[in-house]
Protein backbone atom coordinates (compact mmCIF):
# COMPACT_ATOMS: atom_id res chain seq x y z
CA UNK A 1 0.00 0.00 0.00
CA UNK A 2 1.05 3.29 -1.12
CA UNK A 3 2.59 5.85 1.43
CA UNK A 4 0.21 8.58 3.47
CA UNK A 5 0.88 12.02 2.92
CA UNK A 6 -0.26 15.57 1.98
CA UNK A 7 -2.51 15.74 -1.25
CA UNK A 8 -0.31 16.16 -4.44
CA UNK A 9 3.08 15.82 -2.83
CA UNK A 10 3.95 12.19 -4.87
CA UNK A 11 5.54 9.82 -1.91
CA UNK A 12 5.24 6.34 -2.79
CA UNK A 13 6.69 3.50 -0.31
CA UNK A 14 7.65 0.46 -1.69
CA UNK A 15 4.84 -2.64 -2.03
CA UNK A 16 6.13 -4.87 -0.15
CA UNK A 17 3.77 -7.59 2.42
CA UNK A 18 4.06 -6.29 6.24
CA UNK A 19 6.45 -8.86 7.80
CA UNK A 20 5.35 -8.44 11.46
CA UNK A 21 2.25 -7.14 13.54
CA UNK A 22 2.75 -4.63 15.83
CA UNK A 23 3.48 -5.42 19.28
CA UNK A 24 0.06 -5.77 21.69
CA UNK A 25 -0.55 -2.13 22.99
CA UNK A 26 0.38 -0.30 19.89
CA UNK A 27 -3.09 0.68 19.21
CA UNK A 28 -4.44 4.09 19.07
CA UNK A 29 -6.08 5.37 21.57
CA UNK A 30 -4.24 3.83 24.36
CA UNK A 31 -5.61 0.76 26.08
CA UNK A 32 -5.53 1.14 29.88
CA UNK A 33 -3.82 -2.39 30.56
CA UNK A 34 -1.61 -4.26 28.50
CA UNK A 35 -0.28 -7.69 29.75
CA UNK A 36 1.85 -9.13 26.33
CA UNK A 37 2.63 -12.93 26.70
CA UNK A 38 3.42 -15.68 23.97
CA UNK A 39 3.12 -15.53 20.55
CA UNK A 40 -0.35 -15.10 20.00
CA UNK A 41 -2.61 -16.15 16.89
CA UNK A 42 -2.35 -16.56 13.92
CA UNK A 43 -5.57 -15.75 11.96
CA UNK A 44 -6.08 -19.75 9.89
CA UNK A 45 -7.40 -19.71 6.16
CA UNK A 46 -10.62 -21.67 7.79
CA UNK A 47 -10.81 -19.84 11.60
CA UNK A 48 -14.37 -18.79 11.85
CA UNK A 49 -15.83 -15.76 13.88
CA UNK A 50 -17.73 -17.30 16.77
CA UNK A 51 -20.28 -15.28 18.16
CA UNK A 52 -22.96 -15.26 20.88
CA UNK A 53 -26.63 -15.87 18.72
CA UNK A 54 -27.76 -12.55 19.83
CA UNK A 55 -28.20 -9.93 17.12
CA UNK A 56 -26.29 -7.21 18.21
CA UNK A 57 -23.45 -9.81 18.85
CA UNK A 58 -24.08 -11.07 15.53
CA UNK A 59 -24.07 -7.67 13.97
CA UNK A 60 -20.50 -6.88 15.14
CA UNK A 61 -18.92 -10.68 13.75
CA UNK A 62 -20.63 -9.14 10.54
CA UNK A 63 -18.79 -5.80 11.14
CA UNK A 64 -15.14 -7.26 11.91
CA UNK A 65 -16.13 -10.06 8.86
CA UNK A 66 -16.27 -6.79 6.38
CA UNK A 67 -13.06 -5.62 7.46
CA UNK A 68 -11.33 -8.80 7.23
CA UNK A 69 -12.31 -10.55 4.52
CA UNK A 70 -11.47 -8.51 1.53
CA UNK A 71 -7.73 -8.10 2.73
CA UNK A 72 -7.31 -11.77 4.02
CA UNK A 73 -9.51 -13.44 1.04
CA UNK A 74 -10.70 -15.57 3.92
CA UNK A 75 -14.37 -16.67 4.00
CA UNK A 76 -14.27 -15.91 8.07
CA UNK A 77 -18.02 -17.26 8.47
CA UNK A 78 -19.49 -15.93 10.98
CA UNK A 79 -20.68 -18.77 13.64
CA UNK A 80 -23.19 -18.57 16.69
CA UNK A 81 -22.61 -20.85 19.02
CA UNK A 82 -19.48 -22.37 21.26
CA UNK A 83 -16.06 -23.36 20.41
CA UNK A 84 -12.06 -22.66 20.83
CA UNK A 85 -10.81 -21.36 18.14
CA UNK A 86 -10.95 -18.36 15.41
CA UNK A 87 -11.77 -15.70 16.71
CA UNK A 88 -14.64 -15.19 19.40
CA UNK A 89 -16.86 -12.39 20.33
CA UNK A 90 -18.82 -13.02 23.89
CA UNK A 91 -20.96 -10.91 25.81
CA UNK A 92 -20.25 -11.53 29.51
CA UNK A 93 -22.96 -9.52 31.28
CA UNK A 94 -20.76 -10.10 35.02
CA UNK A 95 -18.05 -8.32 33.86
CA UNK A 96 -19.54 -5.22 35.14
CA UNK A 97 -16.04 -3.86 35.83
CA UNK A 98 -16.01 -3.41 31.68
CA UNK A 99 -19.33 -1.42 31.62
CA UNK A 100 -20.83 0.21 29.10
CA UNK A 101 -18.06 0.31 26.87
CA UNK A 102 -15.06 -1.99 28.11
CA UNK A 103 -13.66 -4.95 26.53
CA UNK A 104 -11.50 -7.70 27.40
CA UNK A 105 -8.50 -8.97 24.71
CA UNK A 106 -7.09 -11.98 24.78
CA UNK A 107 -4.87 -13.46 21.53
CA UNK A 108 -3.43 -17.10 22.65
CA UNK A 109 -2.18 -19.58 20.80
CA UNK A 110 -6.01 -21.34 19.90
CA UNK A 111 -8.08 -18.29 19.67
CA UNK A 112 -7.98 -14.41 19.95
CA UNK A 113 -11.36 -13.43 21.86
CA UNK A 114 -12.57 -10.54 22.63
CA UNK A 115 -15.44 -10.31 25.91
CA UNK A 116 -17.68 -7.54 26.78
CA UNK A 117 -20.28 -6.56 29.02
CA UNK A 118 -22.29 -4.71 26.42
CA UNK A 119 -21.92 -5.00 22.42
CA UNK A 120 -20.25 -1.50 22.29
CA UNK A 121 -17.78 -2.75 24.55
CA UNK A 122 -17.25 -6.07 22.36
CA UNK A 123 -17.30 -2.99 19.42
CA UNK A 124 -14.81 -1.13 20.63
CA UNK A 125 -12.76 -4.03 21.09
CA UNK A 126 -13.01 -5.17 17.53
CA UNK A 127 -11.52 -2.11 16.95
CA UNK A 128 -8.49 -2.81 18.84
CA UNK A 129 -8.15 -6.34 17.41
CA UNK A 130 -8.24 -4.62 13.81
CA UNK A 131 -5.43 -2.23 15.12
CA UNK A 132 -3.00 -5.45 16.11
CA UNK A 133 -2.97 -6.51 12.67
CA UNK A 134 -0.66 -5.40 9.65
CA UNK A 135 -2.34 -2.29 8.13
CA UNK A 136 -2.36 -3.98 4.89
CA UNK A 137 -5.77 -5.29 6.41
CA UNK A 138 -7.39 -2.23 5.65
CA UNK A 139 -6.90 -2.94 2.24
CA UNK A 140 -10.17 -3.77 0.20
CA UNK A 141 -8.03 -5.98 -2.19
CA UNK A 142 -6.39 -9.17 -1.31
CA UNK A 143 -3.22 -8.50 0.58
CA UNK A 144 -0.06 -11.08 1.24
CA UNK A 145 0.93 -10.93 5.25
CA UNK A 146 0.73 -12.91 8.02
CA UNK A 147 -2.20 -12.40 10.36
CA UNK A 148 -0.71 -12.70 13.26
CA UNK A 149 -2.48 -11.00 17.02
CA UNK A 150 0.61 -10.45 19.27
CA UNK A 151 -0.16 -12.65 22.34
CA UNK A 152 -1.33 -11.74 25.86
CA UNK A 153 -4.54 -9.56 27.16
CA UNK A 154 -5.57 -6.16 27.07
CA UNK A 155 -8.21 -4.95 29.24
CA UNK A 156 -9.88 -1.48 28.54
CA UNK A 157 -12.32 0.81 29.75
CA UNK A 158 -12.78 4.38 28.50
CA UNK A 159 -11.72 7.36 30.58
CA UNK A 160 -14.35 9.70 29.02
CA UNK A 161 -18.19 8.42 28.48
CA UNK A 162 -18.55 11.05 25.46
CA UNK A 163 -15.93 11.03 22.85
CA UNK A 164 -16.86 13.27 20.09
CA UNK A 165 -16.45 14.73 16.37
CA UNK A 166 -18.54 17.42 14.69
CA UNK A 167 -19.24 18.05 11.24
CA UNK A 168 -20.59 21.11 10.08
CA UNK A 169 -23.16 20.32 6.81
CA UNK A 170 -24.19 23.61 6.64
CA UNK A 171 -21.24 26.06 5.32
CA UNK A 172 -20.89 23.29 2.54
CA UNK A 173 -22.83 20.21 2.43
CA UNK A 174 -21.97 16.55 2.69
CA UNK A 175 -23.82 13.68 1.37
CA UNK A 176 -24.92 10.45 2.90
CA UNK A 177 -22.02 8.94 1.28
CA UNK A 178 -19.59 11.09 2.72
CA UNK A 179 -20.85 11.28 6.31
CA UNK A 180 -20.64 7.28 6.70
CA UNK A 181 -17.60 7.27 5.15
CA UNK A 182 -16.28 9.59 8.26
CA UNK A 183 -18.46 7.64 10.51
CA UNK A 184 -16.19 4.65 9.61
CA UNK A 185 -12.85 6.52 10.24
CA UNK A 186 -14.26 8.07 13.61
CA UNK A 187 -15.26 4.54 14.84
CA UNK A 188 -11.78 3.38 13.75
CA UNK A 189 -10.49 5.48 16.90
CA UNK A 190 -13.17 4.23 19.61
CA UNK A 191 -15.49 8.01 18.45
CA UNK A 192 -18.92 7.07 20.07
CA UNK A 193 -20.63 10.68 19.07
CA UNK A 194 -21.35 12.40 16.04
CA UNK A 195 -22.44 15.64 16.00
CA UNK A 196 -23.91 17.22 13.08
CA UNK A 197 -24.47 20.88 12.89
CA UNK A 198 -26.94 20.62 10.23
CA UNK A 199 -27.80 24.61 10.13
CA UNK A 200 -26.34 27.97 10.23
CA UNK A 201 -26.87 31.33 8.09
CA UNK A 202 -25.31 29.59 4.83
CA UNK A 203 -27.59 26.47 4.49
CA UNK A 204 -30.13 24.76 6.31
CA UNK A 205 -29.71 20.64 5.47
CA UNK A 206 -32.65 19.00 7.17
CA UNK A 207 -36.11 18.67 5.80
CA UNK A 208 -38.86 19.46 8.75
CA UNK A 209 -41.94 18.78 6.95
CA UNK A 210 -44.12 21.65 8.44
CA UNK A 211 -41.36 24.35 7.31
CA UNK A 212 -41.13 23.32 3.87
CA UNK A 213 -39.14 26.58 2.65
CA UNK A 214 -36.08 25.70 5.20
CA UNK A 215 -35.33 23.28 2.31
CA UNK A 216 -36.72 24.86 -1.21
CA UNK A 217 -35.38 28.09 0.05
CA UNK A 218 -32.91 27.74 2.94
CA UNK A 219 -30.72 24.66 1.41
CA UNK A 220 -30.22 26.59 -1.44
CA UNK A 221 -26.44 27.55 -1.62
CA UNK A 222 -23.80 27.35 0.34
CA UNK A 223 -20.44 29.30 1.17
CA UNK A 224 -18.97 30.82 -1.77
CA UNK A 225 -22.56 30.26 -3.77
CA UNK A 226 -22.00 27.22 -4.97
CA UNK A 227 -24.69 24.31 -4.55
CA UNK A 228 -26.28 23.65 -1.49
CA UNK A 229 -28.32 20.53 -0.17
CA UNK A 230 -30.13 18.84 2.42
CA UNK A 231 -31.35 15.46 3.80
CA UNK A 232 -34.31 13.85 3.55
CA UNK A 233 -36.00 12.51 6.25
CA UNK A 234 -35.57 9.25 5.19
CA UNK A 235 -31.32 10.09 4.62
CA UNK A 236 -31.14 11.56 7.85
CA UNK A 237 -32.75 8.51 9.56
CA UNK A 238 -29.92 6.26 7.34
CA UNK A 239 -27.31 8.61 8.49
CA UNK A 240 -28.47 8.13 12.49
CA UNK A 241 -28.87 4.00 11.69
CA UNK A 242 -25.80 3.79 10.24
CA UNK A 243 -23.84 5.77 12.97
CA UNK A 244 -25.58 3.58 15.70
CA UNK A 245 -24.41 -0.21 13.56
CA UNK A 246 -20.94 1.63 14.60
CA UNK A 247 -22.20 2.21 18.34
CA UNK A 248 -21.82 6.09 17.67
CA UNK A 249 -25.25 8.76 18.32
CA UNK A 250 -26.16 11.12 16.24
CA UNK A 251 -26.49 14.48 18.34
CA UNK A 252 -27.79 16.90 15.79
CA UNK A 253 -27.44 21.10 16.22
CA UNK A 254 -30.31 23.24 15.28
CA UNK A 255 -28.17 27.04 15.71
CA UNK A 256 -29.74 29.60 17.14
CA UNK A 257 -30.75 32.75 18.05
CA UNK A 258 -27.98 33.31 15.65
CA UNK A 259 -26.40 31.11 12.78
CA UNK A 260 -30.47 31.86 11.47
CA UNK A 261 -29.62 34.16 8.09
CA UNK A 262 -30.73 30.47 6.33
CA UNK A 263 -34.06 29.99 8.27
CA UNK A 264 -34.61 34.03 7.93
CA UNK A 265 -34.90 33.86 4.36
CA UNK A 266 -36.95 31.03 4.15
CA UNK A 267 -39.39 32.56 7.04
CA UNK A 268 -38.94 36.20 6.83
CA UNK A 269 -41.55 36.83 9.48
CA UNK A 270 -38.84 35.13 11.92
CA UNK A 271 -36.68 38.07 12.21
CA UNK A 272 -37.84 41.58 13.86
CA UNK A 273 -37.18 43.44 10.81
CA UNK A 274 -39.55 41.19 8.76
CA UNK A 275 -38.26 41.80 5.26
CA UNK A 276 -36.24 38.51 3.82
CA UNK A 277 -32.43 38.30 4.34
CA UNK A 278 -30.73 36.54 1.50
CA UNK A 279 -29.35 33.41 2.52
CA UNK A 280 -25.37 33.97 3.41
CA UNK A 281 -23.01 33.20 1.23
CA UNK A 282 -19.81 34.84 3.10
CA UNK A 283 -17.78 33.63 6.35
CA UNK A 284 -18.51 36.28 8.40
CA UNK A 285 -20.54 35.38 12.02
CA UNK A 286 -22.67 37.35 14.23
CA UNK A 287 -25.20 39.77 12.31
CA UNK A 288 -28.57 37.27 11.85
CA UNK A 289 -30.89 36.95 14.86
CA UNK A 290 -33.99 34.83 15.45
CA UNK A 291 -37.12 37.73 16.65
CA UNK A 292 -37.18 36.63 20.74
CA UNK A 293 -39.98 38.94 21.21
CA UNK A 294 -42.37 37.30 18.51
CA UNK A 295 -44.53 34.11 19.03
CA UNK A 296 -43.99 32.89 15.85
CA UNK A 297 -40.32 32.54 16.68
CA UNK A 298 -41.22 29.70 19.60
CA UNK A 299 -44.21 28.27 16.83
CA UNK A 300 -41.25 27.99 14.79
CA UNK A 301 -38.66 26.60 17.24
CA UNK A 302 -41.46 23.94 18.45
CA UNK A 303 -41.62 22.53 14.75
CA UNK A 304 -38.50 22.33 14.51
CA UNK A 305 -37.49 20.56 17.51
CA UNK A 306 -40.72 18.42 17.31
CA UNK A 307 -39.94 17.38 13.88
CA UNK A 308 -36.13 16.70 15.21
CA UNK A 309 -36.61 14.81 18.41
CA UNK A 310 -38.88 12.39 16.54
CA UNK A 311 -35.62 11.33 14.60
CA UNK A 312 -33.42 11.32 16.76
CA UNK A 313 -33.06 8.31 19.56
CA UNK A 314 -30.08 10.11 21.20
CA UNK A 315 -30.56 11.63 24.81
CA UNK A 316 -29.54 15.40 23.57
CA UNK A 317 -30.56 17.87 21.25
CA UNK A 318 -28.38 20.45 20.60
CA UNK A 319 -29.45 24.15 20.22
CA UNK A 320 -26.30 26.47 19.10
CA UNK A 321 -26.39 29.48 21.25
CA UNK A 322 -22.98 30.59 20.14
CA UNK A 323 -21.69 34.00 18.73
CA UNK A 324 -25.41 35.42 19.56
CA UNK A 325 -23.56 39.28 18.87
CA UNK A 326 -27.21 40.51 17.47
CA UNK A 327 -29.29 39.48 20.17
CA UNK A 328 -29.57 41.32 23.75
CA UNK A 329 -28.42 39.55 26.90
CA UNK A 330 -31.52 39.56 27.86
CA UNK A 331 -33.11 38.05 24.83
CA UNK A 332 -30.60 35.86 24.96
CA UNK A 333 -31.42 34.67 27.95
CA UNK A 334 -35.37 34.96 27.46
CA UNK A 335 -34.64 32.79 24.27
CA UNK A 336 -32.50 30.52 25.35
CA UNK A 337 -34.65 29.24 28.39
CA UNK A 338 -37.61 29.37 26.16
CA UNK A 339 -35.79 26.85 23.64
CA UNK A 340 -34.90 24.57 26.57
CA UNK A 341 -38.39 24.24 27.75
CA UNK A 342 -38.97 23.29 24.21
CA UNK A 343 -36.77 20.49 23.96
CA UNK A 344 -37.61 19.20 27.62
CA UNK A 345 -41.29 19.08 26.30
CA UNK A 346 -40.20 16.67 23.62
CA UNK A 347 -38.35 14.69 25.78
CA UNK A 348 -34.46 15.40 25.33
CA UNK A 349 -32.01 16.83 26.83
CA UNK A 350 -30.18 20.44 25.90
CA UNK A 351 -27.36 21.26 24.64
CA UNK A 352 -25.55 24.12 23.87
CA UNK A 353 -22.01 26.09 23.16
CA UNK A 354 -20.64 27.24 26.57
CA UNK A 355 -22.36 30.76 25.72
CA UNK A 356 -25.68 29.07 27.39
CA UNK A 357 -23.61 29.79 30.86
CA UNK A 358 -24.68 33.32 30.98
CA UNK A 359 -28.18 32.43 30.57
CA UNK A 360 -28.27 30.43 33.93
CA UNK A 361 -27.05 27.12 32.92
CA UNK A 362 -28.05 24.79 35.48
CA UNK A 363 -27.61 20.62 35.64
CA UNK A 364 -30.24 20.58 33.08
CA UNK A 365 -27.60 21.45 30.62
CA UNK A 366 -24.60 20.11 28.68
CA UNK A 367 -22.62 22.73 27.63
CA UNK A 368 -19.79 22.68 24.59
CA UNK A 369 -16.53 24.75 25.49
CA UNK A 370 -14.58 26.27 22.79
CA UNK A 371 -12.62 28.63 24.67
CA UNK A 372 -8.64 28.82 24.02
CA UNK A 373 -5.71 29.81 26.11
CA UNK A 374 -6.49 33.60 25.09
CA UNK A 375 -10.45 33.50 26.26
CA UNK A 376 -11.21 35.60 29.39
CA UNK A 377 -10.99 34.85 32.51
CA UNK A 378 -14.30 36.01 33.38
CA UNK A 379 -16.12 34.01 30.46
CA UNK A 380 -14.13 30.94 31.83
CA UNK A 381 -15.77 31.80 35.22
CA UNK A 382 -18.85 31.83 33.63
CA UNK A 383 -18.54 28.50 32.71
CA UNK A 384 -17.11 27.38 35.94
CA UNK A 385 -20.57 29.48 37.69
CA UNK A 386 -22.66 26.93 35.59
CA UNK A 387 -20.07 23.86 36.76
CA UNK A 388 -21.39 24.82 40.18
CA UNK A 389 -25.26 25.14 39.39
CA UNK A 390 -24.26 21.07 38.18
CA UNK A 391 -24.16 21.56 34.08
CA UNK A 392 -21.63 19.31 33.10
CA UNK A 393 -18.95 19.88 29.83
CA UNK A 394 -17.48 18.25 26.52
CA UNK A 395 -14.45 20.03 26.00
CA UNK A 396 -13.71 21.35 22.28
CA UNK A 397 -10.80 23.89 23.22
CA UNK A 398 -10.43 25.68 19.41
CA UNK A 399 -6.62 26.41 19.56
CA UNK A 400 -6.18 21.75 20.22
CA UNK A 401 -9.01 20.23 18.81
CA UNK A 402 -10.76 22.13 16.03
CA UNK A 403 -9.75 20.31 13.39
CA UNK A 404 -10.40 23.31 10.47
CA UNK A 405 -7.62 25.60 12.42
CA UNK A 406 -4.48 25.56 9.84
CA UNK A 407 -1.64 23.22 10.68
CA UNK A 408 0.89 25.81 9.90
CA UNK A 409 0.45 29.48 8.12
CA UNK A 410 1.32 27.82 4.47
CA UNK A 411 -1.32 25.05 4.66
CA UNK A 412 -3.79 25.91 2.01
CA UNK A 413 -7.00 24.75 3.99
CA UNK A 414 -8.52 25.84 7.25
CA UNK A 415 -8.85 28.84 9.55
CA UNK A 416 -6.79 30.31 11.53
CA UNK A 417 -8.75 32.52 13.97
CA UNK A 418 -7.81 30.56 17.06
CA UNK A 419 -3.72 30.14 16.00
CA UNK A 420 -2.19 27.51 13.66
CA UNK A 421 -2.55 24.45 15.35
CA UNK A 422 0.23 21.44 14.79
CA UNK A 423 -0.39 17.84 15.73
CA UNK A 424 1.74 18.23 18.46
CA UNK A 425 0.42 21.17 20.16
CA UNK A 426 -3.06 20.05 19.31
CA UNK A 427 -2.63 16.56 21.53
CA UNK A 428 -0.79 19.33 24.06
CA UNK A 429 -3.92 19.42 26.89
CA UNK A 430 -5.41 17.54 30.00
CA UNK A 431 -9.22 17.29 30.02
CA UNK A 432 -9.20 16.79 33.88
CA UNK A 433 -7.27 20.03 34.28
CA UNK A 434 -8.19 22.20 31.44
CA UNK A 435 -10.65 24.52 33.04
CA UNK A 436 -9.28 23.64 36.78
CA UNK A 437 -7.61 27.27 37.54
CA UNK A 438 -11.40 28.10 37.68
CA UNK A 439 -12.62 25.28 39.91
CA UNK A 440 -13.99 22.98 37.30
CA UNK A 441 -13.33 19.60 38.56
CA UNK A 442 -12.90 16.63 36.24
CA UNK A 443 -15.72 15.18 37.29
CA UNK A 444 -17.75 17.61 35.65
CA UNK A 445 -16.46 17.15 32.13
CA UNK A 446 -18.36 14.28 30.72
CA UNK A 447 -15.73 14.20 27.33
CA UNK A 448 -14.61 15.89 24.38
CA UNK A 449 -15.40 17.12 20.86
CA UNK A 450 -13.52 17.64 18.29
CA UNK A 451 -15.25 20.30 15.66
CA UNK A 452 -14.63 20.17 12.16
CA UNK A 453 -15.86 23.86 10.12
CA UNK A 454 -16.02 23.69 6.42
CA UNK A 455 -16.04 27.03 5.62
CA UNK A 456 -13.06 26.26 3.39
CA UNK A 457 -13.77 22.57 2.84
CA UNK A 458 -15.99 20.82 0.17
CA UNK A 459 -15.04 17.53 0.00
CA UNK A 460 -13.75 14.23 1.61
CA UNK A 461 -10.04 14.10 0.80
CA UNK A 462 -10.15 17.55 2.64
CA UNK A 463 -11.77 17.10 5.55
CA UNK A 464 -9.46 14.06 5.95
CA UNK A 465 -6.76 15.99 5.69
CA UNK A 466 -7.07 18.06 8.42
CA UNK A 467 -8.98 15.70 10.95
CA UNK A 468 -6.08 13.37 10.65
CA UNK A 469 -4.01 12.40 12.44
CA UNK A 470 -5.37 15.32 14.70
CA UNK A 471 -8.38 13.85 15.28
CA UNK A 472 -6.38 10.54 16.72
CA UNK A 473 -4.98 12.48 19.39
CA UNK A 474 -8.56 13.69 20.17
CA UNK A 475 -10.08 10.63 20.54
CA UNK A 476 -7.07 9.26 22.85
CA UNK A 477 -7.82 12.22 25.32
CA UNK A 478 -10.81 10.78 25.25
CA UNK A 479 -10.58 7.52 25.65
CA UNK A 480 -7.17 7.38 27.69
CA UNK A 481 -7.21 11.06 29.36
CA UNK A 482 -5.28 13.45 29.37
CA UNK A 483 -1.94 11.93 30.82
CA UNK A 484 0.01 10.45 28.49
CA UNK A 485 3.14 12.64 27.17
CA UNK A 486 3.62 13.74 23.67
CA UNK A 487 7.12 11.34 23.55
CA UNK A 488 4.92 8.31 24.31
CA UNK A 489 2.23 8.70 22.06
CA UNK A 490 3.83 10.09 19.09
CA UNK A 491 5.64 6.53 18.04
CA UNK A 492 1.53 5.32 17.91
CA UNK A 493 0.63 7.74 16.16
CA UNK A 494 3.42 7.12 13.46
CA UNK A 495 2.49 3.50 13.73
CA UNK A 496 -1.29 4.48 12.10
CA UNK A 497 0.44 5.75 9.09
CA UNK A 498 -0.30 2.75 7.03
CA UNK A 499 -3.34 1.98 8.19
CA UNK A 500 -4.76 5.25 7.48
CA UNK A 501 -2.57 5.35 3.92
CA UNK A 502 -4.33 1.96 3.16
CA UNK A 503 -7.83 3.33 4.16
CA UNK A 504 -6.96 5.93 1.59
CA UNK A 505 -6.80 8.60 3.97
CA UNK A 506 -4.46 11.43 2.75
CA UNK A 507 -3.44 12.82 6.26
CA UNK A 508 -1.49 15.57 6.81
CA UNK A 509 2.72 14.39 7.01
CA UNK A 510 3.44 16.70 10.00
CA UNK A 511 6.87 17.35 10.55
CA UNK A 512 6.35 17.05 14.53
CA UNK A 513 5.64 13.33 13.95
CA UNK A 514 8.53 10.82 12.53
CA UNK A 515 6.83 9.07 10.13
CA UNK A 516 7.75 5.77 9.12
C1 LIG B 1 -16.53 29.60 15.47
S1 LIG B 1 -17.25 27.50 17.37
C2 LIG B 1 -17.84 29.22 15.29
C3 LIG B 1 -18.29 28.79 13.97
C4 LIG B 1 -17.21 28.89 12.93
C5 LIG B 1 -15.90 28.43 13.53
C6 LIG B 1 -14.78 28.39 12.56
C7 LIG B 1 -18.54 28.16 17.28
C8 LIG B 1 -19.44 27.76 18.32
N1 LIG B 1 -18.74 29.07 16.31
O1 LIG B 1 -19.42 29.53 13.58
O2 LIG B 1 -17.54 28.08 11.86
O3 LIG B 1 -15.56 29.28 14.59
O4 LIG B 1 -13.62 27.86 13.12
Amino acid sequence: FGGGGDAGSGEESPRRPPVSSAPLGNVVPAPASVRPSGPGYTLAPAAAIRVDDRPAVRAVGDYLAAVLRPSTGYRLPVTPGAGTDGIQLRLDPARRDLGAEGYRLTSSQATVSVVAREPAGLFRGVQTLRQLLPPAVEMDTRQTAVWRFPGGTITDTPRYAYRGAMLDVARHFFTVAQVKRYIDQLALYKINKLHLHLTDDQGWRIAIDSRPKLTTVGAATAVGGGKGGFYTKAQYREIVAYAASRHMDVIPEIGMPGHTAAAIASYPELSCHGFRDPVHTGVDTGFSSLCVGKEETYDFVEDVIRELAAMTPGEYLHIGGDEADSTSKKDYRTFMNRVREIVAKHGKKVMAWHEIAGAGADEEVLAQYWGTDRTEKAERKRVADAVKKGTKLILSPADRVYLDMQYTYRHPLGLSWAGRVEVDRSYDWDPARYLKDVGVPDEAVLGVEAPIWTETLVNSAQLEQMAFPRLLGVAEKGWSGGGIPWAEYEPRLAAQAGRMSALGIAFHRSPTVAWP
